[in-house]
């Protein structure tokens, strides 16, 4: 069965992810629309040998259309009550449904059923929330997890394009002894790490640091799990890093750990520190799988665990997922009758 399906976003960083995805995973597309902001209206992208031009995204963008795959913003937001008149299921990268206890928050390696309760839209969790649940989620299963302390190392493409220009232009200005601004970043990200993503709420932690606590309980269908982060910009083009440190509620020794991980969806065992061999942003870029590696016990309390967990957070962490998921859709059967 083929399917029509509108990118909505489709210029940005998430956006272009998407049509490479649904391209390599040959995604049965029927007819394919790509939209976006005014602002990017009318550029042209090429799509498995065709060209597109993006429209501006309309109500009727909708009309006729299966799926919308939102790449971020307040498209979704803007467009559900559009969308959902239309019979067309919403796949939404942003944030502003995944808290909504009638929209399924899904990470296909994790709670792929979620997906059938859909009420005509489905929310893709952020991207340092995707990579760690792939990690927790074979270890939750095997042993229970009552608590995890998570720092990250994201890397400045999660700040979409404009992230990766500030740390290209500002490194070649400090090299060359010029000035160039922070603008995205609220201090300089050149040859620096800034422990600040996205706002300051509760507490003093930052709303990235809530949504890896929140929706990892949502996704996980735990709210008991206590979960505390601290999220770091990285000057790291892409792919973001994760010190996991894991309190289960069954021992688990090092070995078990690695057979389990080993065996899990989506993720590769990459453990081998006699050989120097554990994942790194700058070889895990491009890739759909979370690498793990330093696989260690926590030697300070007795049911404890350490991962260093890896993945390109633009892929796995947005565009994949939110790909894997219309998959599901076609797989439980389970789209809209369209209006
Ligand atoms: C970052 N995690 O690296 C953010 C980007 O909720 O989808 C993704 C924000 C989100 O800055």
């Amino acid at each position: 069965k083929k399917v029509n399906v509108v990118v909505v976003g489709a210029s940005g960083a998430v956006g272009q992810e998407i049509l490479n995805i649904l391209s390599e995973r040959n995604f049965p597309i029927e007819n394919l629309k790509l939209c976006a902001t005014s602002r990017s209206a009318g550029t042209e992208i090429d799509f498995q040998g065709r060209k597109y031009r993006v429209e501006e995204t309309t109500p009727d963008s909708f009309t006729g259309m299966d799926i919308a795959l939102v790449a971020g913003g307040k498209a979704s937001v803007e467009f559900r009550e559009a969308a959902f008149a239309r019979g067309c299921i919403i796949i939404d990268n942003s944030s502003n449904f995944r808290m909504d206890p009638e929209v399924p928050l899904v990470v296909p390696e994790v709670n792929p059923e979620d997906v059938k309760g859909h009420k005509g839209i489905i929310a893709n969790p952020n991207c340092s929330t995707i990579i760690m649940v792939v990690a927790l989620k074979p270890i939750y299963d095997a042993a229970g997890i009552k608590r995890v302390v998570v720092s990250t190392y994201q890397a400045v493409s999660g700040a979409g394009k404009e992230g990766i220009e500030e740390l290209t232009a500002q490194t070649k200005a400090v090299l060359e002894g010029s000035e160039y601004p922070p603008n995205k970043f609220a201090y300089p990200i050149a040859f620096n790490l800034i422990p600040h993503i996205d706002v300051f709420q509760e507490m003093d932690y930052t709303k990235e640091e809530w949504k890896m606590v929140k929706e990892t309980q949502k996704i996980l269908h735990d709210s008991e799990i206590k979960i505390t982060a601290t999220t770091v910009r990285v000057p790291v083009y892409r792919s973001h890093s994760e010190s996991i440190n894991i309190e289960t509620k069954q021992k688990l020794t090092v070995e078990k750990v690695k057979e389990i991980l080993s065996q899990a969806p989506g993720m590769i065992v990459q453990d081998d520190v006699q050989n120097k061999n554990y994942p790194m942003p700058l070889f895990t870029s491009g890739r759909d799988e979370v690498f793990v590696g330093r696989i260690r016990e926590d030697n300070t309390i007795e049911k404890g665990l350490n991962l260093w967990v890896v993945g390109d957070q633009i892929r796995k962490g947005a565009a994949t997922n939110a790909v894997q998921i219309a998959e599901l859709l076609l797989q439980y059967n389970c789209l809209m009758e369209k209006r």
